[in-house]
């Protein structure tokens, strides 16, 4: 046991942080402005988190980089040029890596380090902090990032140990890459992650067999390069751009149709609906008729369109079918694809839906499915997450009388507006469960809001002499309510998606994430602020 166990010779700081992606870099930036002492400890080798993380091929940001950046610099505003609207991997990770160095932000972080338990000592009101190297902290503030997809799933087949195919999940991509020529592969999962998997490997490997367990409705990209008309466009609009991510429901530059897509004629709603196509973003989502989310009769018809899409590109009608999403459009989250449905007219590509063709083990050479065995060198795992309280379970989170957080959320994850849970002092969550990060929202914005909340109220505890806040049970509770309320207006809990933590086995049927969206949260969190904190108790 470490003499650190006593917290005797523990390193003392204001604040520690978990986490270096992007809302992380963000709060690290902010406490610092406070004149805080801080650690911030990350996983990985350096900062990124999920853009660190997730380098397999094809991976891109789906928000377009007009409103995925930060806007609390001018200079970094002026300064940092995306080369597309919709960057790559490699350039949001050069990105955070800029900010990083721009603002002096690595001497606080301690990288390959993960925080394994956080235990709360009401004597000293302090929380105590234990990483994987053994090193204790103790600190007033104890802030966690960690993101909403950091723990990775794996299908529960037997028989991975005995296989000889290389397995790589998208999550954990090898620096190097990987060369797929002349390989056979396999990729399970046809999220936004092996949507971008699929399409870029496809044209290089001997085979490609997809194993599919739900169809997207995927939209196609339209990617402009960006030169410096563009960033001068951007860099004086950038007040306006920021303002206006505040004012939408996602969060984006986006809109809601305030019309019902029942209340236009066919030829009117296919106008419109050609017309939202085009622009080639999640517009054709978040910027579509307010209703489609609301009533099975508004989706319909649009639902129907984007079938009508894919239909249209693929040749064979058999795989065309297996493509056809049949629960509401939008219900999951909405990929953006660039040649993707085309893939599966190659004679070297398969697909494989896994509801008539149950894939039942890893063998030694591929994977068994109940027709047979199919043969690869590598299998890709595409599978997702263990969302939002998946990223909390592998840290052991006490508050008072050592209460467990994980224990507490196995149910329902009891978050007041996402930010902080009852019986957890000094605790804040940005992107936690309930806050709108995790389902509508383009992350920078609604990431962004809890940031500069939570440094608002530090600000205004240290201003106020006050040490420690948290919610109140009961404020917990009907922020909860409201939650499931708001979802329970949307189709959304009635599709399966790891928004509702379905594709977990045994995890709780429950709502992740706020879909009142991004203005009303930012709305309902100025003025819990603005009454003094309504619903938190402070001392
Ligand atoms: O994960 P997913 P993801 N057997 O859970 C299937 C963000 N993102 O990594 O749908 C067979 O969506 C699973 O099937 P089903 C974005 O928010 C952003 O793709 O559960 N199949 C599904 O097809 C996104 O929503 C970008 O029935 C199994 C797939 O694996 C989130 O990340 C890019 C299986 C997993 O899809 C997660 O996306 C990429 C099994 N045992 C991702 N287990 C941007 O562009 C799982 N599946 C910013």
């Amino acid at each position: 046991m470490s003499s650190a166990n006593s917290g005797a010779d523990a390193r003392t700081v204001d604040v520690v942080i978990v986490g270096a992606g992007f809302a992380g870099l963000h709060l690290l930036y902010r406490m610092r402005e406070l004149g805080l002492s801080v650690q911030s400890f990350e996983a990985g080798g350096d900062v990124g988190g999920t853009w660190y993380w997730n380098r397999y091929p094809g991976a891109r940001c789906d928000s377009p980089s007009s409103s995925y950046q930060y806007f609390f610099s001018r200079e970094l505003l002026e300064e940092w040029q995306w080369s597309q609207r919709f960057p790559p991997q490699s350039e949001a990770l050069a990105y955070l890596n800029y900010v990083a160095d721009r603002f002096d932000l690595r001497d606080h972080i301690q990288f390959d380090t993960r925080v394994v338990s956080a235990h709360y000592d009401e004597d000293r009101d302090r929380w105590r902090i234990e990483t994987d190297a053994g090193e204790i902290l103790v600190t007033r503030f104890f802030i966690s990032a960690i993101g909403v997809l950091t723990e990775p799933l794996v299908p529960d087949l037997p028989g991975q140990d005995k296989a000889r195919p290389k397995f790589l999940h998208t999550c954990r991509w090898p620096h190097g890459g990987v060369d797929f020529r002349g390989k056979r592969v396999g990729v399970i999962g046809t999220g936004a992650t092996g949507i971008q998997v699929i399409q870029s490997i496809a044209g290089e490997v001997a085979s490609l067999t997809v194993f599919q367990r739900t169809p997207n409705y995927a939209i196609p990209i339209r990617n402009p390069a960006l030169d410096e008309t563009d960033w001068q466009t951007r860099r004086d609009q950038a007040d306006a751009t920021h303002a206006l991510t505040h004012e939408t429901f996602s969060g984006f530059e986006y809109h809601l149709n305030p019309q019902s897509a029942l209340d236009v004629s066919d030829s009117e709603r296919r106008a419109y609906l050609e017309e939202l196509w085009a622009d080639g973003s999640l517009s054709f989502w978040v910027g579509n008729y307010h209703d489609i989310l609301a009533s099975e009769a508004a989706n319909a018809p649009v639902a129907e369109f984007v079938r009508e899409k894919i239909r249209a590109r693929v040749d064979d009608p058999a795989t065309a079918e297996k493509l056809m999403p049949d629960y509401p459009y939008g219900s999951r989250r909405v990929p953006l694809e660039n040649g993707y449905f085309e893939v599966y007219n190659q004679d070297n590509v398969t697909l494989i839906d896994v509801n008539e063709d149950p894939m039942q083990a890893f063998t030694e050479q591929g994977i068994r499915t109940a027709s047979g065995e199919h043969k690869f060198d590598y299998i890709v795992l595409a599978t997702g997450f263990d969302a939002v309280t998946g990223s909390y379970s592998r840290i052991d989170i006490r508050g008072r009388d050592g209460a467990s957080l994980n224990a507490k959320w196995a149910q329902r994850p009891l978050a007041y507006l996402g930010i902080q849970s009852a019986g957890f002092p000094n605790l804040f969550m940005v992107t936690g469960p309930t806050a709108p990060t995790t389902a509508f929202c383009n992350y920078p914005t609604c990431g962004g809001m809890q940031v500069e909340w939570v440094t608002d109220c530090i600000r205004h505890l240290t201003r106020q002499g006050l040490t420690r806040i948290e919610p109140e049970p009961a404020a917990e509770v009907e922020w909860a309510d409201h939650v499931d309320e708001v979802a329970n207006m949307t189709l959304i809990p009635a599709t399966k998606s790891w928004w509702m933590g379905s594709n977990v086995g045994g995890k709780a049927h429950s709502v992740l994430g706020y879909i009142g969206g991004a203005n009303e949260y930012k709305r309902i969190c100025d003025e819990v602020a603005a009454e003094n904190y309504k619903g938190f108790e402070t001392a």
